[in-house]
């Protein structure tokens, strides 16, 4: 196709691995984008926001036709799909799907930022990034493994169960 991407994935509500499974199957069902393979699931404690449950995580490959744009889109109709309310910021969620890269490009809209501004203070994005050995320019142009990530990088980040199935 054309463009890699990587997707962040969370859920804290409800059957939280059936949702990240179902949101792996939607995307994949998208004209013009095909899931490579998922990293691992991991438990996570939450980052931010009231007090809410842990979270399962993973981050997804994908390669897309889409414009970053109409990648965004897709996952925010696919989060709608799932049941997803946006409306606590940093509350608690039947799903999260978040365009983390999109192959080198900076993106700098009001409605989409990307490099994603948060990747590289999130353990629950960097570790599974790490897992995949992907290796995208973060905010600022560092390259992922170029940083030297601390103990607290990978605390609160729990492997829970393998990779996402992906639907051929
Ligand atoms: O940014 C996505 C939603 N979110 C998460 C998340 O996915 N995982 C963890 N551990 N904490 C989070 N806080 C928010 S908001």
């Amino acid at each position: 196709m054309g463009t890699t991407a990587y997707l962040g994935l969370g859920s804290n509500l409800g059957d939280r691995l059936a949702n990240l499974q179902r949101a792996v199957e939607l995307l994949a069902a998208q004209p013009g984008l095909k899931v490579v393979r998922s990293s691992r699931v991991y438990e996570t404690d939450p980052v931010g926001g009231p007090t809410q449950p842990d979270y399962l995580n993973a981050v997804v490959e994908v390669d897309t036709d889409l414009s970053p744009h109409e990648l965004l889109d897709a996952c925010m109709e696919i989060e709608r799909h799932l049941g997803r309310v946006r409306d606590e910021r940093w509350g608690p969620r039947i799903i999260d799907v978040d365009v983390l890269t999109y192959d080198e490009e900076e993106i700098d809209d009001p409605d989409l930022t990307v490099p994603h501004p948060r990747i590289h203070e999130r353990g629950f994005v960097l570790v599974p990034l790490i897992e995949l050995g992907a290796d995208p320019a973060l905010p600022g142009g560092k390259r992922l493994s170029t940083l030297r990530l601390g103990p607290q990088a990978v605390l609160g980040v729990r492997p829970f169960a393998p990779p996402l199935e992906v639907p051929a």
